[in-house]
């Protein structure tokens, strides 16, 4: 039985990585849930797993090295997926303090533990046990050229705060394997969407907001490109790295599917006036009279894009859910949790909403 331990297992990626897992493996896998619980962290999405026998949450800082030992001392972990962290780029810009402790002294953390477990006396390592660093492609900063893309090779250029930490986080598990051979990967990927996503981020936010009748902000002019991801494809990729890349390398994770903000605004609202009934009173809220341009985010990356032609070629992962499924698939799951979406928008977030939209 492999036994994992995932990190920031409570937040969007890390949540539905922890499904696709059990779903792939079942009783073959242990899982160690390894979360702080912050405001991104819910353990209402781990509730159909909570009592299996073969997972186990335990809420920690990733940066406490005691608790992070001791996991290592109880359990063989030979799978380590690497999720927790701040991953928010306009909260990074208000205060780039906690990314740092979290992205880049947790990350630290949890090479150090892991290394100290699985080194032998020779300076080898247990077999068969592997570190997965969960990076994005913002570490690469902005594409100007529209031809252009990034892969594994593009030189890091991180502008944000959030992904100066990430690109931080990877250059510190590059130097534990080009220093200590240490059995690791760094896969980069573009934007996820998904179910479990934090209304923070802009598919999430957009969609609540226009049902409830709310003005949709949209920084600058609207024309900033993103590649997005459905969150499912990018697990997939994950587990496939961990269990057949090459060890050492970095993978970049993407689907080819660029688009402007404004663009996703428009599908999500084509898209809810779809899939609502046709009686259903936000029909009416529902409306293109909701966009409202506001204040740019400071520093604002103008396009990313992935170019996935390695993994594709090395461990033959490609997508499988393009945009306009995967957009309704989101918006349907958002429909049938709406307690979920309530419970994230009480309490800090209305705080938070205020202090970052109510100005802008
Ligand atoms: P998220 O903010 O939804 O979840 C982060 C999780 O980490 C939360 O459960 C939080 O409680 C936990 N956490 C935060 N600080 C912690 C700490 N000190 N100790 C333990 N747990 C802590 O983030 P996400 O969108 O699921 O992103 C997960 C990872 O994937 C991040 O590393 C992010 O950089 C990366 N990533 C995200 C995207 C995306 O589009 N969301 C794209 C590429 C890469
Ligand atoms: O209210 C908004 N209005 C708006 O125009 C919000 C929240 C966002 N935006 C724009 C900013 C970006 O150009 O939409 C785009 C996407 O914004 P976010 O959802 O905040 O994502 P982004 O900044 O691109 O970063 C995301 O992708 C890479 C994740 O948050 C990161 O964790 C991941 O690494």
């Amino acid at each position: 039985m492999k036994t994992y331990l995932v990190t920031g297992g409570a937040g969007f990626i890390g949540s539905n990585h922890i499904h696709y897992l059990f779903k792939k493996y079942g009783e073959e896998i242990f899982i160690i849930n390894v979360d702080k619980l912050t405001y991104a962290g819910n353990l209402e999405n781990l509730k159909d797993v909570e009592n299996l026998p073969n997972y186990r949450f335990v809420k920690a800082d990733i940066c406490d090295a005691e608790a992070i030992e001791a996991l290592f001392r109880e359990y063989d972990i030979c799978r380590v997926v690497h999720f927790a962290a701040e991953s928010h780029v306009d909260r990074s810009i208000k205060d780039p303090t906690v990314f740092v402790k979290t992205n880049v002294l947790g990350t630290l953390t949890l090479l150090n533990a892991a290394k100290a477990a699985w080194e032998q006396e020779d300076g080898s390592y247990l077999p068969d046990h592997r570190f997965l660093h969960v990076s994005t492609d913002e570490v690469y900063g902005s594409l100007s050229d529209p031809e252009d893309y990034f892969y594994e090779t593009t030189k890091y250029d991180p502008h944000s705060p959030y992904s100066a930490s990430k690109a931080s986080s990877d250059f510190m598990v590059k130097a534990f394997m080009d220093t200590y051979h240490f059995p690791a990967n760094i896969t980069n990927c573009s934007n996820n969407y998904g179910p479990y996503q934090f209304p923070e981020k802009l598919i999430p936010l957009m969609l609540h907001n226009a049902l409830n009748g709310i003005k949709l902000p949209v920084y600058g002019d609207g024309k900033n490109v993103r590649d997005w991801l459905y969150v499912e494809d990018h697990c997939k990729g994950i587990d496939m790295v961990q269990e057949q890349g090459r060890l050492f390398e970095t993978y970049n994770i993407g689907g080819h599917n660029e688009r402007q903000n404004i663009q996703i605004i428009h599908t999500i609202l084509d898209s809810l006036h779809e899939l609502l009934p046709a009686d259903d009173p936000r029909q009416k809220l529902v409306s293109e009279d909701l966009i409202t341009y506001v204040t740019d985010r400071k520093g604002h990356d103008r396009r990313y894009a992935i170019a996935p032609d390695k993994i594709k070629a090395e461990v033959g992962w490609y997508p499988e859910t393009c945009f306009e499924e995967g957009i309704k698939k989101t918006i349907r799951w958002y429909f049938e949790h709406e307690d979920w979406m309530k419970n994230c928008i009480s309490g800090d977030y209305q705080k938070y909403y205020e202090e970052m939209y109510s100005n802008r």
